[in-house]
């Protein structure tokens, strides 16, 4: 594909300044010159055809590459932005770069059993052991009350039909087992602890659910300021089973066309790194077909959550 030769780079080159070397260190990018390269990049040009042109026009090689990256870089954050694409967050992220099968997380050995890219998700197993799991349903169950979801119009809470179980939240650090679960979360996930929420525990009695939904706080919402103040927003989750149901009460993914299995101290964890769906972070609990089903889920934010 042809350039479209910039007439900026070359006017200012052939008139104002003939030193290669005297050049370099006074080449401005102008917003000609950003504009120039937006449209190159969006007729196709290829990367190197657009340095080569640049350099024959007189640009040096460093400056050139600067110029295009940090052009190209900031034209796609305000294009996500104009589409009324938020922002992108950092995430927290389970260091899986050289796909390992097993994690060491200090007090443990954490198995990898599925890594998926969009969403991004990740099924832990051996999390949690079977007696941290009885522990933390033994510790939650005498203050369970039908569960609220946050009520989006004020940012306060309110009993939800979608949602059929009945949960608690243990304070952060609230005792020594919590302490030690939220601890390894935390070196697992690479994500500093006080970015969490307390773990909330619930639990679905037979034909139970959780309806499909996403965990980040909705933009458009009129309470989403409120409990943004709290921490920033959810960026990602980690669902903890602590038991298994005898059928039913999977975690599913519509988008992704998946279920994960709630098995006793497995976890999935997944993260959206914007408040978007498509994040495709869209996933519900399906129905308890036959026994009973007890999770804890972790929230991550954004920033310390208070
Ligand atoms: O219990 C689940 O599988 C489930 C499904 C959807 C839990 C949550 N969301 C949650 O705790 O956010
Ligand atoms: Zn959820």
């Amino acid at each position: 594909m042809p350039y479209r030769r910039n007439p900026h780079t070359t006017d200012h080159n052939s008139h104002h300044n003939r030193s290669a070397q005297n050049h370099s260190a006074t080449q401005a990018v102008t917003p000609q010159l950003r504009d120039w390269i937006v449209a190159q990049a969006q007729a196709n040009v290829p990367a190197p055809t657009l340095l080569q042109a640049m350099c024959d026009a007189g640009w040096d090689e460093n400056v050139a590459l600067d110029a295009m990256d940090t052009t190209l870089r900031e034209h796609l954050a305000h294009t996500a932005h104009q589409e009324g694409l938020p922002r992108a967050s950092a995430l927290p992220q389970p260091a899986l770069q050289h796909s390992p099968a097993r994690i060491d997380v200090g007090d443990r050995t954490v198995e990898v059993l599925v890594s998926m890219a969009l969403p991004r998700l990740v099924v832990f197993g051996n999390l949690l052991s079977g007696e941290e799991c009885d522990a933390l349903i033994e510790a939650a169950a005498p203050r369970m009350a039908r569960s609220l979801t946050v009520a989006t119009d004020t940012g306060g809470q309110e009993v939800n039909a979608d949602r059929t179980s009945a949960g608690m939240f243990f304070a952060r650090s609230e005792n020594p087992l919590v302490q030690r679960i939220e601890a390894r979360i935390a070196r697992l996930l690479d994500w500093p602890l006080d970015h969490g929420e307390g773990l909330q525990v619930l639990h679905y009695p037979p034909g139970a659910e959780y309806k499909p939904h996403y965990d980040y706080f909705d933009p458009a919402e009129p309470g989403t300021p409120t409990l943004l103040r709290r921490g920033g927003q959810r960026v990602a989750t980690l669902i903890l089973y602590l038991n298994t149901p005898e059928a039913g009460g999977g975690t599913v993914f519509p988008d992704a066309h998946m279920q994960v299995a709630a098995q006793r101290g497995n976890a999935v964890f997944f993260s959206y790194d914007r408040p978007h769906p498509d994040t495709r972070s869209l996933h519900g609990g399906a129905p308890v077909l036959q026994g009973e089903k007890w999770i804890a889920t972790k929230w991550l934010r954004e920033r310390t959550f208070t």
